[in-house]
């Protein structure tokens, strides 16, 4: 019986490669400052809840000839919030760093998320377990969770678990909502004199980590190139049998960054953009006499078969939901302690939640769809999210454009079928092998993280610039958390909180997307990029994302 696959063993093997700037070593480093930095917005509430971690300077790193080895250390890790490809690097990274800098140092390994620090559940790495992980997809080395850290006890009890252990730094690596329990962990400890600091690392396929300091969060590339393999071979797949519409919905919470990406990949007929419904204040109805439209299109021209891409998060930027969703959150909130709320059947929930909302929420809430409405009535991720992924808006527009083709029937203005299937991409892509780039990207954050720590900084973000460059030009530093915050409304109250950066509308990536939709809606232009290559011409093995080629384009003509 094998115990693993012949590219499990490969990429075992795999090195990953570093920054010119670290790849001298850890003990071969000098930091330089940048200027002092301010919050996105709410600096005033930012700088009172971080009055020890706000304002740092961002800070890079470059190699000296004085070697400084470091004393023995023990730090902590965890994975925290959504599987995103590369985290066992950024691990691995991290391990190296911490024994070249003296071998006797530890890294110890919380298990299940932020709780495994609070429960005192955690592992010590060996060489060995390190070395079986290398290069793999997963978070299975330690497990995730989604505990938000920000009560007293949870750090009372963080705390104890540290000291028990000698740990003198903690690495969070995860998306907003983690690196924001990094930030209040970081100032806690400062502020309680604990002698431990704490850094973080952009983790999410959803991308939407992401300012001029951090380019991209990782796991985005490979989850990316994953979902617009399976896309290109429903392409294909459509191509061939020209009999099905395939509504694919994408994985990405919020913003639609994934959804934007694999568009450009491969040049569906349909992609709607989040933000774009927002920004055009598009109305559900709208949306589906859009996608109609276009069906109605390519079936006068034969074509009654076709793709369209619907981003995940879409139902909370439609205005009319956006606004019923807050107002459903705040209710939610305080019926969470509600016991005959809680104890009531379907129906009567639905009619308690229809009378504490104002007359035009209730009409939305009340115009959908059973099935929607259960789904938007699920608890709230820890965070305060909706859980999207659980809302199945692909069903519900393939519902909505039938409706709506059968109407433009009856008026003589469809003439052909729609048959459609529908599919939900996201688990597919957030354990895949890390492509090349995630596996150095991750490394070498895991590896700048222990830089970080090494020159007595905490409440940073790891950062690796300058990406779509070959690796050995990248640029690694470390910006401070409080640069990203900002206050926003969750479980029914304003929180400080990492701001997520959505879609820009008039970015170099969605102008490629707006410039050639029509083209792609009606000409059948799909690409179809195969799967993720590991060995071979860089050409093929070495591509950043669409997104990320575009952005630095547009930065370098800028300047
Ligand atoms: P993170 O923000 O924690 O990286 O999560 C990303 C994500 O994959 C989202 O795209 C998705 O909406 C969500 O996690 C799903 O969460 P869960 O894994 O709890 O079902």
């Amino acid at each position: 019986m094998k115990e693993l696959s012949s590219l499990q063993i490969e990429r075992l093997k795999y090195q990953p490669k570093l920054p010119s700037s670290l790849a001298g070593g850890i003990n071969n480093l000098a930091m330089i400052e940048g200027s002092k930095t301010e919050c996105v917005k709410d600096a005033e509430q930012i700088k009172e809840l971080f009055a020890n971690t706000y304002g740092k300077p961002v800070v890079t790193f470059k190699t000296t000839s004085t070697k400084e080895a470091c004393e023995k250390r023990n730090i902590g890790v965890i994975l925290s919030g959504g599987q995103a490809p590369g985290g066992h690097n950024v691990i691995a990274g991290l391990y190296d760093a911490l024994k070249q800098s003296n071998p006797e140092s530890k890294l110890y390994g919380f298990l299940g998320g932020p709780s495994g620090i609070i429960e005192g559940d955690y592992i010590e790495f060996t060489p060995e377990k390190i070395d079986a992980y290398r290069n793999t997809g997963g978070f299975d080395i330690i497990g995730s969770g989604r505990t938000k850290l920000e009560t007293e006890e949870q750090f009372q009890k963080a705390l104890k678990v540290c000291k028990d252990l000698g740990i003198t730094g903690v690495v969070i690596i995860g998306g907003d909502d983690s690196n924001t329990n990094a930030a209040m962990l970081a100032e806690w400890f400062v502020k309680n004199n604990a002698g431990i600091q704490v850094i973080g690392c952009p983790k999410t396929i959803d991308g939407d980590l992401k300012n001029d300091q951090i380019e991209i969060s990782f796991g985005f590339d490979t989850a990316t190139k994953t979902y617009a393999e399976l896309i290109g071979n429903i392409l294909r797949d459509a191509n061939s049998a020209k009999k099905y519409w395939h509504f694919i919905k994408l994985m990405g919470r919020s913003a639609t960054h994934v959804g934007l990406e694999v568009a450009l990949q491969t040049q569906p007929n349909i992609t709607l953009i989040s933000e774009e419904v927002e920004e055009k204040k598009m109305s559900l109805k709208q949306i589906v006499d859009y996608m109609a439209d276009i069906v109605a299109r390519r079936a006068a021209i034969g074509k009654n078969f076709g793709i369209a891409l619907i981003p995940e998060g879409l139902i909370e930027f439609i205005p009319e939901f956006k606004a019923m969703i807050a107002n459903l959150n705040d209710t939610l909130a305080v019926l969470e302690n509600d016991s005959a709320y809680k104890n009531a059947d379907e129906n009567t929930k639905f009619e308690i939640i229809k009378g504490k909302l104002n007359s035009e929420d209730a009409a939305v809430f009340t115009s959908l769809p059973v099935m929607i409405k259960q789904q938007l009535l699920m608890d709230r991720d820890p965070h305060g999210n909706v859980q999207v992924s659980k809302i199945e808006t692909e069903k519900l527009l393939i519902e909505m454009v039938s409706a709506r083709l059968s109407e433009m029937k009856k008026a003589g203005e469809f003439n052909g079928k729609f048959s459609a299937q529908c599919h939900f991409f996201g688990y597919e892509g957030r354990c895949a092998f890390p492509s090349n780039f995630d596996a150095d990207y991750c490394y070498s954050l895991g590896y700048n993280a222990f830089a970080l720590m090494k020159f007595g900084l905490t409440g940073y973000l790891s950062s690796v610039k300058n990406l779509s460059a070959p690796a050995s030009e990248w640029v690694a530093g470390g910006v401070p958390l409080t640069m990203m915050m900002n206050m926003e409304k969750r479980h029914g109250q304003f929180k400080p909180v990492i701001k997520k950066a959505l879609v820009e509308l008039n970015g170099p990536v969605f102008k490629v997307l707006e410039e050639n939709r029509e083209k792609w809606a009606m000409e059948d232009k799909y690409i179809f990029p195969g799967s993720i290559q590991y060995f071979g011409p860089s050409s093929v093995c070495d591509i950043t994302t669409e997104t990320l080629r575009l952005e630095n384009a547009a930065k370098l003509t800028a300047v």
